[in-house]
């Protein structure tokens, strides 16, 4: 049976797009969303998200009836499930995955689900999930049989194709990123490749569905232990009086050689999450990538002592930070470590302390009631004494560089 219809469960920064990418082809796709709000944004044929363009496709598919958003499931040839994993809540630090998302996915999709329809996970998941969710889906539908009894002759196919697109360059790389698909049979995986062939342009590339899960984990752990490297390296030329980025500079120039960059620490919603499910399953074994973890979320904490000694030479600092958000260039400052440090700064009351974030158009209220002033580069520039650059944003990196010539300035990104 060939796919025309599919239905994607969860209209967040993967799943939105790559619904929208779906339905541009001409194929029907229906998104699921339990939020209402949500679901009248892009049915109006808007978006509840920053993303540049996917406003565009999403006004074109909507108007032309391709896409369309609703609360409930509803029977299609395919789902494809795109809910958080994020960590269990909990008072220590142990980073538990939740997986209560996916559970619920098999909760909504599993009265729908017809005899020949294929189930992926895309969701960012700890080995194993995929298993866990044909079983809660088995669960659901006793009536119909699953890869994991049946194999390849099951009623239904069960894959895992992680998401790896960067935010900010999505609808460019859910094209042309290489796709790993690990079905739970093999007719799973060529089920799947056959959805994925309608709008990737890449290869996609078939496996188990365990080794296509520690796949994505390891790509981010592997980009966080980079980066842990490159904040270790920071900090030990700090003490050496060495210029780091000079270093890293020269040190890539060997062929064989690639390091990161560093900053005031690692955010966002899977460097700094991913490498913990590794770590969770696998808590004795997973010594690098752990250490790794402690070493990016220690380095606002260094950062804020950098600061603190900084403002102690004056008798009033006025301390300028300029970013909030978690990368260059964006307005996302959720798990950010630039916000981090400023709301760990404003609570120090040091002196008066200015925020510079162009991407948005008004602080947290949090950092308002905090005391904190928002600014532009320029104001913030004229009356700061210590400058912290905390976000390597293009305005920044525009700046006239002689503005900074009396200020003590600390600058993470290494933007000046
Ligand atoms: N960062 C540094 N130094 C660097 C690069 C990044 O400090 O040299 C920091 C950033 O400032 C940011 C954090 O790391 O705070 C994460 O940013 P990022 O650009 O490395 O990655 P994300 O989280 O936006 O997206 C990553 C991507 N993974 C890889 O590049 C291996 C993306 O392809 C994944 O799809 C995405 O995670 C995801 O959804 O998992």
């Amino acid at each position: 049976m060939t796919i025309k219809k599919v239905s994607v469960i969860g209209l967040g920064y993967i799943g939105l797009p790559t619904a929208a990418l779906i339905a541009s082809r001409g194929m029907s796709v229906v998104g699921v969303e339990v939020k209402q709000e949500t679901v009248d944004i892009i049915n109006a044929g808007k978006i509840h998200i920053v993303e540049p363009d996917l406003d565009i496709v999403v006004r074109s598919v909507v108007s032309m009836g391709h896409l369309r958003a609703v609360t409930v499931a509803e029977p299609a040839d395919a789902f494809m499930v795109a809910v958080p994993t994020p960590f269990v809540h909990s008072d220590d630090d142990s980073h538990e995955p939740d997986l209560h998302y996916i559970k619920s996915a098999a909760k909504m999709i599993g009265p729908v689900l017809e005899k020949g329809n294929l189930v992926i996970l895309e969701s960012t998941s700890p080995v194993g999930t995929t298993e866990k969710l044909a079983a809660w889906l088995a669960a659901e539908r006793p009536d119909l049989s699953f890869p994991q009894e049946k194999g390849d002759a099951a009623d239904i196919k069960v894959a895992h194709c992680p998401e790896r697109v960067l935010p900010g360059y999505v609808l460019q790389e859910l094209v042309s990123n290489d796709r790993v698909i690990g079905g739970l049979s093999k007719a799973c995986s060529d089920k799947a490749v056959e959805l994925y062939k309608t709008f990737v342009k890449g290869e996609c590339i078939v496996t188990h569905a365990r080794t296509a899960e520690m796949s994505k984990l390891t790509e981010n752990s592997f980009r966080d232990v980079n980066i842990a490297f490159a904040n270790e390296l920071s900090i030990i030329c700090d003490k050496l009086k060495i210029n780091v980025w000079e270093l890293i500079r020269l040190a890539n120039r060997h062929p064989r050689v690639n390091i990161l960059n560093p900053g005031p620490g690692v955010g966002g919603h899977c460097i700094a999450v991913d490498p913990w499910f590794i770590v969770d399953s696998c808590p004795d074994e997973a010594k690098l990538i752990h250490q790794a973890r402690l070493i990016n979320d220690h380095k606002p904490h260094y950062v804020i002592k950098q600061i603190v000694h900084a403002a102690d030479e004056f008798k009033r600092p006025v301390i300028a930070c300029l970013g909030l958000s978690f990368k260059a260039d964006i307005d996302d400052l959720r798990e950010s470590p630039a916000l981090q440090i400023v709301e760990q700064l404003a609570a120090k009351k040091l002196g008066r302390l200015i925020a510079v974030e162009p991407n948005i158009k008004s602080l947290p209220t949090n950092l308002t009631s905090a005391g904190v002033e928002f600014a532009t580069i320029e104001n913030a520039l004229e009356v700061a004494n210590v400058v912290v650059v905390l976000v390597d944003h293009k305005e920044f990196k525009d700046t006239d560089s002689t503005l900074f010539a009396t200020k003590v300035v600390i600058d993470t990104r290494g933007v000046l």
